[in-house]
Parts: C-alpha cells; structure tokens; sequence
C-alpha cells in the first residue's frame, strides 16, 4: 500500500511547484492545473477506474459502471497561492491509493465507488472556494460563476473554454447528485490537535462558519509630495484601521480574521492610492459569533471611512453556514479508523472544504491526517509518510465498510 501511495505521491508533487518558493501555484484551468488533472485522469484510467467530467469540470473516476447509491471519496488539486503540497492532494492520492488497498485485500463492492476532484476549491482564481461543489449542489448559480473573474479579467467560462471544457453545462447536476450515497474527504489538518494527543487520524466533527468579505475603499488620488495631510482623501488609511479592527474583534469574540489579500490602485510609491481594495476572511465556532465580529468590522471600516472622506463598498462574497456532520456516520468512522476500544478522535475544523458543501445534500463524513506543525497554506505545510500511509489505511477501511453495506 506504501508503495503504492509514494509513486502517486512522487509523481504528482513536481506538478505547480514554484522552484523559488517551493509552494504551489496551481490554479482553476491554468497550465499547472491542467497537468495536475492530466496526471490525475492518468492515474485513475491505469486502475481501471472510467473518468468523467461533469458539466462544471469535477472529475469524477468510476471504479464500475456510475450507479446508484455511490460511495464517493477525493478532494482538490488547486492550490492556494504558494500552498502546500498536502492540501487537497493528500485526498486524492489516499483515494487512489485506497482503491490500489481495496483491490490487493480482493474486496468486490456491493456499491459503485467513484473517486473524485472538485475544481476551484480555494478560490485562489475566482474568488469563490469550493465552486465546483457549490455549482454542483446548486449552492451558487451558473450566471454568478460564468461571471466569475479574475486578477486579469478573465472569466470562469472563458477559463473552461481556454482549458478546453464547455462552461455552457455549468449548473446543478441533480441526477448525478442523487448517484451519491455517501461522500468522504480525507484532507491533511490544518492546525494542531492531533499531535498532542498523539493519533495519526482524525475524523471532522463541524466546519467553523465562515466567509469572504469584499471591502473597497474609494479615495482621490494626488501627489505623496505636494498634497497637504488635510486635503487629503488617502483610502489607505481606513483600509489600515479596518485590518487592526479585524484583529481586535476577533480577540474580542474568540474567533479568527484575517486580510491576506489587498489591491492596491495605482500602486505608486509616489501617490497617493485612488482605491483600495481588500479581502476578509472571517471565521468563528458559531454563526452568532462570526455575524459579530463581521458587523463590527465593516462597523468600523465605515466609520474610519467617513472620517478620511473615503466611499466605502462591503460585499459578502461567499458564506458558509457552520457544517455539523451526520453523527451516526461520524462515530461509525472513528470507531472504524481507532484503534480498538479507543475510536478516533473527533474534531471540528476552521477550513472550508467540499465535503462542507455536500453535506447540505449527502451524507459526508471527513478524516484528517495529523499534520506534525499544523501549518497549512504555506510551503511549510507537511505531513509525515507514515501518517499519510495510515491514512490510506483508513479510507480503504472505511471504503470497505460502506461499500460492502456498512452505515452511510
Ligand atoms: O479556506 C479554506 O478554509 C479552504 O482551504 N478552502
Ligand atoms: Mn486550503
Ligand atoms: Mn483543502
């Protein structure tokens, strides 16, 4: 089984690695992307595994003839900008290499199994995380995402089409949704709980609530040399009151905010900025808590705002509702991936994923694989051989369970 994860794994771990930074940029339909799918729809056909592509572009590899009742497992290829190799990966290589465990064990399934990877899941292009489970679960709609641009102005279906997909079937897939009878992620964790309590997997027992907000703040531009500070009209500055803003309320809440991602316009040393353009990204255990912090936030921007006589835009542009996974099949996983008598531990987590989206619509479960540091989305990311090849383990036990009528 080792084996068999390490080829995959070394295969697909040069593909949209920077060779400076040594994270990765592999984003929705771009060059990197497309290898990473190539070595995918590789992968999956030399295992005899039947690849479709939806009509948003998740790949989906059938082991048998797609059918009813499916179990379905994979997660994501895309990464964010200069992410790690674990994110997203780790589940669709464990899934590979599960179904490798699964045919060596002789396991004949009762149920199709279908291996998947959902596009866009970070929205490191487009903006919007998880788009090709929110389209497929009609949690988003196909005009919002056709619409979708990026840093460049280029659009989702222009992208599609460029990467040689027709985006004019993006949508809901009702009939291909109701195929899946139980969805499992198995992701690295992002943070650090496992390694204290010394388990190499885990299973998810909640998604934090969270979202990305739009904040644009609109000033005038002038010379940095020759514009007296009173006449000035400089959307830099509540742009840099809303960030310590951020910081104080979620201290304040017991949550976590974060602007990791700021437009600058015109980007001039010497001028003073038109525009001001930057993301939140809000999270909190409870939707109360988040909806606090996030009021007080834009609460501020907009006082900050007025006070330096800059317009000010805030757009929701995604928000995710607190996931709470089914129970039964939640305990049924950590007694299946614990040891005997000491089932797994269940844990929440604050990082979206699409298995937080399907489990609006299909019963889902996650597993994580202990991540040593708990750092994530960053080079630095990482996770040792051994607890990914336990984790492949796992999801073949797992797999072997709900394919041969186990819960889920
Ligand atoms: O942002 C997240 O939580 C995930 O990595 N998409
Ligand atoms: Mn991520
Ligand atoms: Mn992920």
């Amino acid at each position: 089984m080792s084996a068999s994860f390490d080829a995959l794994w070394s295969d697909l771990a040069p593909l949209g690695r920077d060779g400076t930074t040594g994270g990765y940029r592999r984003y929705s339909w771009g060059a990197a992307d497309a290898e990473a799918r190539a070595w995918f729809v590789e992968a999956a056909t030399a295992r005899g595994l039947d690849v479709r592509t939806d009509g948003n572009g998740n790949l989906w590899a059938w082991w048998g003839e797609p059918g009813d009742d499916a179990v379905v497992t994979g997660s994501h290829l895309d990464s964010v900008p200069d992410g790690g190799a674990f994110d997203g990966p780790l589940g669709v290589v464990t899934a590979l290499a599960a179904v490798d465990e699964l045919k060596r064990r002789g396991v004949r399934p009762r149920r199709p199994l279908a291996v998947t990877v959902f596009v866009e899941e970070e929205g490191a292009r487009f903006g919007i995380p998880c788009l090709g489970s929110r389209l497929l679960t009609r949690t988003l709609s196909p005009e919002r995402a056709a619409a979708l641009s990026d840093a460049d102005g280029v659009t989702w279906a222009r992208a599609m089409e460029d990467a040689g997909l027709d985006p004019t079937g993006i949508g809901p897939d009702a009939a291909l949704l109701r195929r899946v009878g139980v969805f499992v992620e198995l992701h690295v964790e992002q943070g650090r709980a496992l390694a204290p309590m010394g388990r190499p997997i885990g299973v998810a027992s909640a998604v934090w609530p969270h979202g990305r907000w739009r904040m644009d703040f609109t000033g005038r531009a002038d010379h940095a040399g020759t514009t007296r500070l009173a006449d000035r009209r400089d959307p830099m500055l509540p742009f840099a009151e809303t960030v310590l803003a951020a910081r104080a309320l979620a201290e304040r809440h017991d949550a976590v905010a974060t602007v990791g991602k700021v437009r600058v316009s015109p980007n001039g040393t010497n001028a003073i900025p038109s525009q001001v353009s930057a993301w939140l990204d809000a999270r909190a255990p409870e939707e109360a808590t988040l909806h606090a912090v996030v009021d007080g936030v834009a609460d501020s921007a907009q006082r900050h705002a007025d006070a330096h006589a800059v317009a000010l835009t805030h757009t929701a542009e995604s928000v995710t509702p607190v996931v709470d996974f089914p129970h039964q099949l939640r305990d049924r996983l950590a007694t299946i991936v614990g040891d005997p008598g000491d089932p797994a531990p269940v844990l929440p987590t604050g990082a979206g994923h699409d298995a937080g989206v399907l489990a609006a619509s299909v019963p889902t479960a996650m597993l994580f694989v202990r991540n040593p540091t708990g750092v994530s989305h960053s080079p630095e990311e990482h996770a040792n051989p051994d607890d990914c090849h336990a984790g492949v383990t796992a999801l073949a036990d797992v797999l072997a369970e709900l394919l041969n009528g186990g819960a889920g």
